[in-house]
């Protein structure tokens, strides 16, 4: 009966946001960039796979609804909260609703390393996680009952919706920016009220004992272990939550809580690993961590552990941190024929690089190789690389290309550092700079795909190249790609984007090296030697030493 006449509050997530299909956080980002169009000729159509519960509300949405999901429950009661996706909206959507409550991670695919490669297939084509949240926001049963509800959108991508200019045609009444622990329930209940919104509302970060534990599971498990980084890059949105460590008993409840409701795999999302429960100016705090990882696997029904983000200084000034962090290998869902793990398991955990160009990383995100001075930047990669793929932990690096006044100078520099890396057992994304709202360089210009120079196209595809060689499994499959290459080129890339991607695409498809260093910036036939070689140790600048680092319990 309640069903039919619809729930008071509704909250929905796309289908492409919370897709857990095959416990790879991988196969998801891919959604932010393969192109909808093709989606079905490509094998990706599995984007839309998500699992219902039997009353029709959805097994895992994405952390930050499910933070809204328990402060409204916690507000209006359990039973005056749904949360679905998309197709099950008719279920919960009738007359008695009266605020419908929207997570945008990334709804129109336009951050970092996103429609950038959906690009690449023509003008008019779209990521998935566009498609998907379009296919949301336009749900008919939304339209039906328009008159009588609000529709809020919230989220860290809520922000590109007001940057297209689109909240107006798609009727919404209220965008929320940032973190909206002690905004929500205010919001919703003027919602409930039928009182008249704010466009846009823009949060602080809330205290520590407002952020709830969640009532339902997130999609990969994900558990809140900090929230905020005080390293202060410019180009980062989430660089102005102030930060804090989420407690051991409130982590292990969100823990318990998951895997009671058929989570095997559980996520620690964090801006940094090492700064959980961190000392005074970003110590890392192993004891700490270590008792998170094992407190955390000791859960009866955790199989997997997986992690988020981490920073490469702290890795440089303790090495034995990885070594010590074992379970994040023991227990990784991930395995590759490198590792020398016994069931060649390797820890995944994605770390912003962004730059080999000492005057960029100065200018933008000198905090992020504290306490080693930025000049040390390459040193601390390649020193962090080493010891971390000693002890089977394969990051995912991503670099950012085009940020503000980079020069050719600084693109060779940023090879440099790629080729120096080029036999690390890794994966590296290359992302286009985007100016995030909420950021220092919201005003700069955003880095145009079309206006990328040959430099910045060899460095794209020299990514690109590393990952296909270390990840690729079939040799057919192989050829097949390096084939399709230049066919590709002169059917339509060379149309979309010129000439200038040319010689750097032939290296993705591995044209023999004689042809190739005439025509590119590195030089990868045999002999060849890097400008940056991995130095046996990097000395920590005498006044940024540390007094004391916590002792191993
Ligand atoms: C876990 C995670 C993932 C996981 C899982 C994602 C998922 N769909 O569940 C994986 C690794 C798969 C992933 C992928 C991607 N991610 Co991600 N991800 C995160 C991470 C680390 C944690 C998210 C989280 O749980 N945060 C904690 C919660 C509490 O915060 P929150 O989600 O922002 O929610 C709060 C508010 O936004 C708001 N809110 C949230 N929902 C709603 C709804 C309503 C109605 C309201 C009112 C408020 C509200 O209130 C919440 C409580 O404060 C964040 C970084 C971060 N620390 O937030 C990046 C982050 C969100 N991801 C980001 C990006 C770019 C992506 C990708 C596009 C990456 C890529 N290029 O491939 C893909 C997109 C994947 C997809 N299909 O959508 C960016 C977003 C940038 C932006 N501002 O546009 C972030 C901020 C990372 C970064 N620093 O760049 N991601
Ligand atoms: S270290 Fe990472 S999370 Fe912290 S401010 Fe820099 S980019 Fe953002």
């Amino acid at each position: 009966m309640l069903q039919s006449r619809g729930k008071l509050i509704v909250l929905a997530a796309s289908t492409s946001e919370s897709t857990e299909y095959q416990r790879s956080t991988w196969r998801q980002m891919l959604l932010a960039t393969l192109p909808d169009k093709y989606a079905r000729i490509m094998g990706t159509d599995w984007s839309t796979a998500v699992e219902v519960n039997p009353d029709g509300t959805a097994k895992y949405v994405p952390n930050g609804l499910r933070v809204i999901e328990a402060l409204l429950a916690r507000r209006f009661g359990e039973e005056n909260v749904a949360v679905c996706y998309p197709d099950q909206l008719p279920l919960f959507v009738g007359e008695d609703t009266r605020v419908i409550g929207v997570h945008a991670h990334n709804p129109l695919g336009i951050t970092f390393a996103t429609d950038v490669y959906a690009g690449f297939y023509g003008r008019d084509c779209e990521p998935i996680n566009a498609a998907e949240f379009r296919r949301l926001i336009h749900h008919p049963v939304i339209d039906q009952h328009r008159h009588h509800l609000k529709l809020i959108v919230g989220g860290p991508g809520a922000w590109q919706i007001a940057h297209k200019g689109l909240q107006a045609e798609w009727k919404i009444d209220t965008i929320v920016d940032g973190e909206a622990e002690e905004v929500a329930v205010d919001l919703f209940e003027r919602a409930i009220r039928g009182e008249p919104l704010p466009a846009r509302i823009e949060c602080k970060s809330p205290k520590l004992e407002s952020i709830p534990a969640g009532i339902n599971r997130s999609t990969f498990g994900v558990v809140e272990i900090t929230r905020g980084c005080g390293r202060g890059c410019q180009f980062c949105s989430v660089a102005l939550r102030a930060g804090k460590s989420i407690p051991l008993e409130h982590i292990l409840e969100n823990v318990r809580r998951a895997v009671a409701q058929g989570a095997d795999t559980i996520t620690l999302c964090t801006e940094d690993l090492f700064l959980y429960e961190q000392g005074k100016r970003f110590t890392t705090n192993l004891p700490a961590l270590k008792r998170l990882f094992e407190s955390v696997a000791a859960v009866p029904g955790v199989k997997h552990i997986m992690m988020t983000h981490g920073t490469m200084a702290p890795v440089v000034v303790q090495p034995e941190i990885v070594e010590e962090l074992h379970l994040a290998v023991d227990k990784s869902v991930n395995q590759h024929p490198a590792s020398t793990h016994p069931e060649h398991r390797y820890a995944m955990m994605f770390v912003g690089l962004e730059t080999g160009s000492v005057r960029l990383f100065k200018q933008f995100m000198k905090g992020k190789s504290y306490p080693f001075r930025p000049e040390q930047w390459p040193d601390v990669v390649l020193k962090g690389m080493e010891i971390m793929n000693r002890a089977n932990w394969f990051p995912m690096c991503t670099f950012i290309i085009g940020l503000p006044g980079e020069t050719r100078e600084d693109t060779k520099q940023s090879l440099d550092l790629l080729f120096a890396l080029k036999d690390a057992k890794w994966c590296v994304i290359p992302t286009l700079f985007v100016p995030l709202e909420d950021t220092k360089l919201a005003t700069k210009d955003g880095a145009k795909i079309a206006r990328l120079t040959d430099l910045q196209w060899e460095f794209f595809f020299t990514c690109w190249r590393y990952n296909i060689d270390f990840f690729r499994r079939q040799r057919s499959v192989h050829w097949k790609f390096n084939i399709g290459i230049p066919i590709y080129y002169y059917l339509l890339g060379r149309k979309l984007f010129g000439p200038a991607m040319k010689w750097p695409l032939f290296r993705l498809a591995h044209f023999p090296e004689w042809i190739l260093r005439r025509k590119l910036y590195l030089d990868f036939s045999n002999g060849a030697k890097p400008v940056y070689t991995t130095p046996a140790e990097v000395p920590i600048p005498e006044e940024r030493r540390r007094p004391e680092l916590p002792v191993l319990s």
